[in-house]
Formats: C-alpha cells, sequence, structure tokens
C-alpha cells in the first residue's frame, strides 16, 4: 500500500478545504465532520488538523485537542434532537484494525439500540 503523506491524505485535504465535508465542530487544532459512510445517523470523526497517521503517532497537544473535542461534539450529539440512547467511541489503528484513512481520526457512533449492534 502506498503510504499516504500530509499531500495525498483525504482528511488533510478536508482540513485545507480542498474538498468539502460537513463540519460539526471546529478550532485551531481539531475539525470535526460527518463520516461519508455512516455506521447510524451523527456518525461524526474528529481529526487533529496536523497530519499524524495513528494515534501512537500523535504528540501530547493534539491528542488532549482530540480528547476534549470528543467530548465537546459527543454532548452536542446527546443534547441534538437526534436523541441517541449511547455513543460509541472507536478509533482503528493499523491495515489489520481496518483503519482506512491513515490520519488519525476518532470515530463517534451514536447508537440508537442495542441491536444495531457493536461497531
Ligand atoms: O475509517 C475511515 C472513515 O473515513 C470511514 O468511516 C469513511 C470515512 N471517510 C472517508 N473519506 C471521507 C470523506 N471524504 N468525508 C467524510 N468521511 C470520509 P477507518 O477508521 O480508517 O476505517
Amino acid at each position: 500500500m502506498k503510504a499516504q503523506t500530509s499531500q495525498d491524505c483525504i482528511f488533510c485535504k478536508i482540513v485545507n478545504k480542498e474538498i468539502s465535508a460537513p463540519i460539526v465542530y471546529e478550532n485551531e487544532y481539531v475539525l470535526a465532520f460527518l463520516d461519508l459512510q455512516p455506521n447510524s445517523n451523527g456518525h461524526t470523526l474528529v481529526i487533529p488538523k496536523k497530519h499524524f497517521k495513528d494515534l501512537s503517532d500523535t504528540d501530547d497537544k493534539y491528542l488532549e485537542e482530540v480528547a476534549k473535542a470528543k467530548k465537546i461534539v459527543a454532548n452536542h450529539i446527546l443534547e441534538s434532537d437526534l436523541k441517541p440512547k449511547g455513543i460509541n467511541y472507536v478509533s482503528n489503528q493499523g491495515e489489520e484494525a481496518y483503519q482506512a484513512v491513515f490520519h488519525y481520526h476518532e470515530h463517534i457512533i451514536p447508537k440508537y439500540k442495542k441491536s444495531e449492534g457493536y461497531v
């Protein structure tokens, strides 16, 4: 597999507004936008604006900012009209773990029914 650099990284292109995505939260360090292939209504991705390939690659400042943004976005979803019953926080690291985009990201997946299973 060709290694993704920040130049050919799809999420860097979203950060740089070269391609569009429905943005739900943004600050100096992080961006949160709706997932193109949602597992459920409101499925959101939180990413650092700086390119790191996965969680292990992050620096502590960006990791902390992503964590804080997860809480902000999750609380926003919980208070929204979506009215989920719970949330799965998921981050895939490595191809074997189904990481498809090699720019660190956290999935925030609202859950509506237990029968939807674990993602
Ligand atoms: O998940 C990568 C996720 O990234 C997957 O759920 C689809 C999503 N994705 C891919 N391209 C886009 C764009 N352009 N906008 C929004 N969401 C996108 P992983 O954990 O790497 O398997």
